[in-house]
Order: structure tokens, then sequence, then C-alpha cells
């Protein structure tokens, strides 16, 4: 089939193009340079900004600071884009947010801001305390914020006390980090991916054994088919284009499931290919786009794996087999109780519970039995849910069909979400003290690290909203912005004896404060980094597993700013005994002995770490599932049989709506860049509410009438968000679609996904108030 024939399938959504917003466009394209001028006008192209980018995700240059896409070593002259260049430059900003701005405002009166006007303050310039008697912060010297918060810490009990991070600091950071929280007294390490692939981690670690995917970026070129579930390349990893472009160019189908119609996986231009750009030619990206219901993918993934079974059946009449009965033979467990379910489930369920017809399951499925190589890829869609974990297990269960995982060309890949939180992960940042090589790190440190389980981000709002814990210290991030239940949150909050933020620039979590509050601002990772032996570079992990390092090269926004390891080594030393074995300041002076201790701890992914770190591509830390070693409980890569059809977590009722809490185009997670969502037609506004025109018509709503969600999840708790535009939009019945984080006041607390804990996001239970 030519790319032009390729089948957009629109199954069971009646086309309402009239009068649904829209965009007809591709991805790329002039639009995407456009999105960037219109926020950043001029200064985005000045020879500054362009000699920036020029370096960015490049051997010897910077690794972007948006997301965990891979950085190859044979890169393109700009390997950026659009959003990756509205992050790094959003961090060039030349506005600055100084102590005379602090002296203006009241943190009472910041609190009533807009988080878009708070981060256009731009950079944070000198460490600030909060004065609790005129409620302003004041500047302090660093000496004297590390001494108090040191003091602080001393003084409470350390398992009421959280270490958070958000995904973005070096895995040089992060192992201190890591460290001076199990030298503190405790593993309460959240990190932002406790609200994002989290369930990835648990599901792939049960059923694979390693908590991350098992695909490789050369992997991508060599798939026959790829099957997309619940990311948005087009606005989230838009580099992502690029090697789908040539997947599609060479014939690869494409097949993507996914409520909203994405345009990034519809159609794309190269912005960065000249011939492209003057002739508007786009490329079909999807060969199939099925618009499943919210929570609908564990009946689809029923449904091809049905299909996989019926097609195997013909199949042996002619003395063939479409399972690959060798690979399931040796490498698998719990193939029979699993097929027993699925053959026993029927089409109408499956139907009803996806909200597309058999036809176009079968389609698809036809396409993942003729593909020699799959690979899957998913996001959020899948990970968001009360039910992500069975989610993934399904995933899992399809790919092992035909063993489509530890081949080349195939696997399993989580598009991860910042760019380094895999890679925290991967070098102790965890509340499981199990994934961390304790016993190693006790003889390198001399101490006796805390052995129990400790708090991660759900577990911690409970401990707010508990009392529990005391004190709130943040490496980067949002936090309060980002998690659950906001309004009882930002109450709870203000009760913590201590709260320390990290961060380049000013956010809402930041002006919620506990009785002793410190805002230190930090470098960014564009940014010249000098201590004591000289220039500093910094390494991440992608969501390939592969490892990087990054120099920043760009004057600090001001001579005030520390490294994120200094301020996490300078607290560490106030608040811990002395050690001789804990060399806090030669740490700081040199990052490359950091790189050492990092090889000690974890020899096989990070032996000769500081001669690896420039590798172009970086290194590859290994993965056993993908060599299929198998480290799981039973030796084997696991078959998990479906226990319900859904993954939403709550009943259907009338009135009731599924909610997905979206990203838009202009906008970093809490960051809003700006009131464009380009790729979805959406322009100047962000109180939308997306629903189809026949829902509308059936709750007699009119396009653009005002209206409020209020949460249905029968706990009895009042949650509601609003008001909000209704906007006519090609979503499945009974969906709804609003932006994150605006309507985090609608999401219970406990409203998760079961073994990870992953918040529910994509499937939040509402209802519509006029
Ligand atoms: N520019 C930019 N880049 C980013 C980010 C950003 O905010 N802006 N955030 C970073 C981070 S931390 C992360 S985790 C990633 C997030 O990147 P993604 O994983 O792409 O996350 P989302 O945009 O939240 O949602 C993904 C998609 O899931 C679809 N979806 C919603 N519900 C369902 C469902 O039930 N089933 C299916 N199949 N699909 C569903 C939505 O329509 C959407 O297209 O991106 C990272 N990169
Ligand atoms: N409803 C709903 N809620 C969600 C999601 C959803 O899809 N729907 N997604 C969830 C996901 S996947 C995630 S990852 C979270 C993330 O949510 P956030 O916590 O918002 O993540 P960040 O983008 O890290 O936080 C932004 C802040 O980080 C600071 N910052 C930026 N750069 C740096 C730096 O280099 N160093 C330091 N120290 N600070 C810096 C800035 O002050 C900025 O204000 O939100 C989660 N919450
Ligand atoms: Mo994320």
């Amino acid at each position: 089939m030519s790319q032009d024939e390729a089948r957009i399938h629109d199954t069971d959504i009646p086309d309402t193009a009239d009068g649904t917003v829209t965009y007809d466009g591709p991805a790329g394209g002039w639009g995407s340079l456009q999105g960037i001028s219109q926020i950043f006008g001029r200064e985005w192209s000045s020879p500054a900004a362009i000699e920036t980018l020029m370096r960015q995700n490049k051997p010897k240059g910077f690794m972007c600071v948006s997301c965990s896409w891979a950085k190859p070593a044979d890169h393109h002259t700009f390997e950026f884009c659009e959003n990756g260049a509205k992050a790094t430059l959003w961090e060039l900003t030349s506005a600055r947010c100084t102590p005379e701005f602090f002296a203006e405002h009241s943190v009472t009166e910041l609190r009533g801001w807009a988080d878009y006007d708070l981060e256009m303050q731009g950079r944070l310039t000198e460490p600030m305390r909060y004065d609790a008697t005129t409620d302003h912060y004041v500047p302090c010297s660093w000496d004297e914020a590390f001494q108090s918060i040191g003091e602080h810490l001393r003084s409470l009990d350390p398992k009421s006390v959280i270490f958070y991070a958000s995904g973005r600091a070096s895995l040089e950071t992060s192992y201190l980090y890591a460290l001076f929280a199990r030298l503190y007294g405790n593993n309460n390490l959240p990190d932002s991916s406790n609200m994002c692939h989290e369930t990835t981690s648990v599901a792939l670690k049960k059923l694979l054994g390693v908590g991350v995917g098992t695909v490789v970026f050369d992997d991508l070129a060599k798939c026959d088919a790829m099957f997309f579930f619940g990311q948005n390349t087009g606005s989230n990893s838009p580099r992502f284009l690029h090697p789908l472009q040539e997947a599609a160019k060479r014939g690869v189908e494409i097949i993507t499931f996914n409520p909203v119609r994405e345009k990034g996986l519809e159609s794309f231009v190269n912005p960065q290919n000249p011939a492209e750009m003057l002739t508007g030619r786009e490329t079909r990206i999807s060969s199939q786009y099925h618009q499943v219901k919210a929570g609908g993918d564990v009946a689809v993934l029923i449904g091809l794996c049905k299909h996989v079974f019926a097609r195997d059946d013909e199949a042996r009449r002619e003395g063939r087999r479409v399972l690959d009965v060798d690979f399931i033979e040796a490498h698998t467990h719990g193939l029979d109780e699993f097929e027993a379910k699925v053959r026993a489930i029927s089409w109408d369920e499956i139907e009803r519970e996806s909200g597309l017809s058999r036809e176009a399951i079968e389609s698809a499925g036809d396409v993942y039995v003729k593909a020699e190589r799959v690979i899957g890829v998913y996001g959020m869609g899948l990970t968001q849910h009360a039910h992500g974990f069975l989610n993934v297990a399904m995933f899992v269960n399809l790919l092992l069909l035909r063993g489509n995982i530890g081949r080349d060309g195939t696997g399993i890949s989580p598009v991860r979400g910042h760019s380094n939180v895999q890679g925290q992960r991967t070098v102790g940042i965890s509340e499981k003290p199990e994934l961390v090589p304790l016993d190693k790190m006790a003889e390198q440190f001399g101490f006796d690290p805390p052995r129990d389980k400790g708090m991660n981000t759900v577990e911690a709002c409970h401990g707010f909203l508990e009392g529990k814990v005391r004190a709130f210290i943040s490496l980067g991030g949002n936090f309060v912005r980002a998690i659950p239940e906001r309004d009882a949150m930002e109450a709870a909050w203000t009760r913590m004896q201590l709260t320390v933020q990290i961060a380049t620039k000013l956010n809402r979590s930041h002006l919620i404060n506990g009785k002793a509050a410190y805002l230190l601002p930090c470098l960014g990772r564009t940014e010249q980094d000098i201590q004591a032996t000289g220039p500093q570079a910094v390494t991440m992990e992608d969501t390939f597993s592969c490892i990087q390092g990054s120099i920043g090269l760009r004057k600090p926004a001001s001579e005030q700013l520390k490294s994120e390891l200094a301020i996490v080594a300078g607290i560490a030393k106030a608040t811990l005994p002395d050690n001789p074995k804990l060399k806090w300041d030669d740490w700081v002076g040199d990052y490359g002995l950091v790189r050492d201790l990092i090889a000690e701890s974890y020899p096989e992914m990070f032996h000769d770490f500081n001669d690896r770190m420039f590798t172009p591509g970086g290194f590859y830390k290994g993965n056993a599932a993908r060599e299929r070693i198998w480290k799981t409980e039973s030796g084997k890569a696991e078959f998990t049989t479906p226990d319900r059809l859904n993954s939403i977590g709550f009943d259907d009722a009338p009135g009731r709506y599924r909610l997905m809490t979206l990203r838009s185009n202009d906008q970093f997670n809490t960051t809003i860049y700006g009131m464009s969502d380009r790729l979805r037609g959406i322009e100047g506004r962000r109180d939308v509410l997306l629903i189809n025109p026949d829902e509308m018509a059936r709750a007699g709503l009119s396009e653009g009438q005002e209206v409020w969600l209020e949460g249905d999840a029968g706990d009895g708790v009042h949650r509601e968000a609003g008001p909000l535009r209704v906007t006519p939009f090609r979503l499945p019945d009974g969906c709804l679609g609003a932006y994150y984080p605006e309507m985090n006041s609608l999401m219970p607390v406990w409203h998760h996904d079961g073994p990870s804990k992953t918040p529910a996001a994509k499937s939040v239970p509402v209802r519509i108030r006029t």
C-alpha cells in the first residue's frame, strides 16, 4: 500500500469534521518555526541563541533540557526540534527574577498570579529565604541557607523528610542527592517518574525483568511495523518524527491507537529539510489511526491478541504457525491461561469497551501478524490509568506472541519524559531500596543505609495530608501543580516545618511554603559550570538507555548561581556529621570523582565512565531482556491474564465522563510557554473543554458555553475546575479533554494504578455542571 492510500480509520466516530476544532496541516513545517518565533520574538534567531541551539544534543555539546529522546551519533546540523528549542530558549531568557522583584511583591500576592506570569519573570538570581513576618522572600547568603537548612534537618525525624527530584538533574547530582537522603536516614526519594512511567518501571520489571524499554535507536530502522499507543510524538518528542518519517517512507506500517487525532502521528514536514519546506510535501505517518476510547486499550489489545490466535488457528490447518512457538516455549510463562481467557472474551465486549469495530481491530491485527519485526511504542496514554499496569502488561502479551522482544528491530519502547528521568532511577533516586546496591554503598561510604521502603509521590501526598511529612526538599519541578488533589495539598503544605526549592524559575510551588522556606537558584544545563578544577561536564541517560556527557557553555544567568550538584553537596555537608569518606568539597570541585563513585557502585553499567562519557550517541548501559535473559520470578517473560476489559477503575454511569488531562504543544509540563496548541487547532486559550458534537447535543451544550467540571469519583469529596469553554473536538463518545495542570484539582489522590501508584490522569471521572 502506498502512503497516499493509507487509511485513516476514524472508526465508529461519526465524521464530525464540520464544526469541530482541528488542524489540517502536518506537524513540523513552517508552523513549528512560527511557533518558536511567536513566543520568543527575534530573540530566538540571535547569533548567540543559534550558536547554542547548534550545540544542542551533539557530542561535546549540551543535552536538551526537554525530553529524553535519543541524541544520535549521526546527528543533523540542527539536532533540535520546535519544543526542544522552546525549552532551551526559555532557559536562555534575558528576564531576571531578582530580590527587588520579591521586595515589591509579597508571597500572598504572587499566589494570585498565573503560572505563566510567574515564570515570565525569568531566571532566579540569588538565594532567597522566606520571611514569614513580612510575607516576603528576602535575600540570604548561600552559607546562611545551607546552615539553616542543615539545622532544621538535624532537628527532624529523618523519616518525615522527603527528597523529591524532577527528572532533569544530571546523573552526578542525582547520585549524590540519593546518597545524601540515605546518609540522612531515609529512602524517601520520589521523583517525577512516579507520576509518569512508574507504571513502566514496575510492569516491565515484573514481566520482563528490566524496568526500562528494550529497544535501541537502531531498531527503528529495522522494524516492519510499529504499534503506537497514547504517545504524542509531535508535541512531546518531536525529534522522534525524523526516524518515524524515515520508517514511513520505507513502508513501515505505523498503527496508532489514540482517542485524539494527534497531528504529529498523522503527517509531518521536516522543518530542517529545505526541499520539504518549500514544497510542503508531507509524509503520512500512521497508516491506520484508531480513535480508541480513553481507557479502552485493554480491550483493543485483547482484540489484537484474539485475532492473532484466530490467524494461528487458520495457519495451523495449513501446517504453519503464526505464534512464535519456539520462543514461547523457551522464553515465556503463562500462555495457556492467558490464551483461554482471551478466547473466551467476545467481540461484542471488545467493541463496547474499546469503542472500535471488530473490523478495525482485525485490520490492525493483520498488520501485526504479517510483520516480521514489530516495535511497540507507548506513553502516558497507557501509563496514567487506574489499571495502567494491565495496559502495559497487555502490550507485552501482544509482543510476546510473535517473539517481538529481544530481536533486532523489535521490542517495547516506552517514550520517557524528562531528559534524565530514567537515569535518575538508574543511579539510586528510588524509594525502593531493593533497586539500589545498598551493601556496596555501605562499604563505599562507611554507613548503615536505611533498608525500609521510602515514600513515593502518592505516599508523600498522603503524608502531607496526614501531617506526617515535616520537610520537603525539591530538586526541580513544580510539585504542588503536578500532583493530584491540588486544593487539599496546598492547604496541607503550609503545615510543614521546612520547604526547600532548587529551581531555575519561579513557580507556584515556591509560593506554598512551610514555616521556614528557601528558594535556591541553580545553573541551567546550557550554562557554563566552573568549579575548582575548571569547567565541568555532566551526564544523562536517554530513553534508549544510552549515557552521554553534556557541557554548558553559556554565561550563567547570574554570578550567584550554583550548580545543582554544589547545592546538594552544600546542604548535605551542613546536615551530616563529619565522615572522612564523604568528600563533598572534592566532589564539587571535580565531577569526574563523582563519576568514579557511580562506576564503583554500578560497575556493570558504568565501568570506565569518565572515558566513555563522550562516546558519540552515548554508551549503552545494557539490557538483559534484550538478550532474552529474563530476571523475573519465573526466569521467563511473563504473560498476564487480564482480569478486566478497561483500565479506568470506575464504573460508567449516566452523565459521568472520562476526562483526559492533556499537554498542549506550547507547554513543558507545568511550564506554559504560550497559548497555542497549534497541532490541535486550539489557539489563544487553555480554558477549553474538548467534547464531541454528539455528546454536546446529548448534554444540551453549545459551542463556547461556559461550564464547570466536577469530580465524580463517588467519595463524597467536592472537587471542581473551571470555568471552561465548550469546544467541539473529534473525540470518542464518553471522553472529554482538558489541559493539565489546570485540571489537577479534579484528581482524587487515591485514583492511581495499583502496583505503581501512578496517578490516573488519563481517565478522571467527572461530570459537567452548567
Ligand atoms: N514539549 C513537551 N515535551 C514533553 C513534555 C511536555 O510537557 N512538553 N513532557 C515530558 C514528560 S515529563 C513526559 S512524561 C512526556 C509525555 O509525553 P506523552 O507520553 O505523549 O504524554 P501526554 O501528552 O500526556 O499524552 C499522550 C497521549 O495519550 C493520549 N491518550 C490519552 N488517554 C489515552 C488512552 O486512554 N489511551 C490511549 N491509547 N491514548 C490516550 C493523548 O491523546 C495523548 O496524545 O513528554 C515529555 N516531553
Ligand atoms: N493531570 C496531570 N498531571 C500530571 C501529568 C499529566 O499528564 N496530567 N503528568 C505528570 C508527569 S508525566 C510529570 S513528569 C509531572 C511533571 O511536572 P513538573 O513538576 O511541572 O515538572 P518540571 O517540568 O520538572 O517542573 C518545572 C519547573 O522546574 C524548574 N526547572 C526547570 N529547569 C530546571 C533545572 O535545570 N534545574 C532545576 N532544579 N529546576 C528546573 C523550573 O522552576 C520550573 O518551574 O507532572 C505530572 N502531573
Ligand atoms: Mo513525565
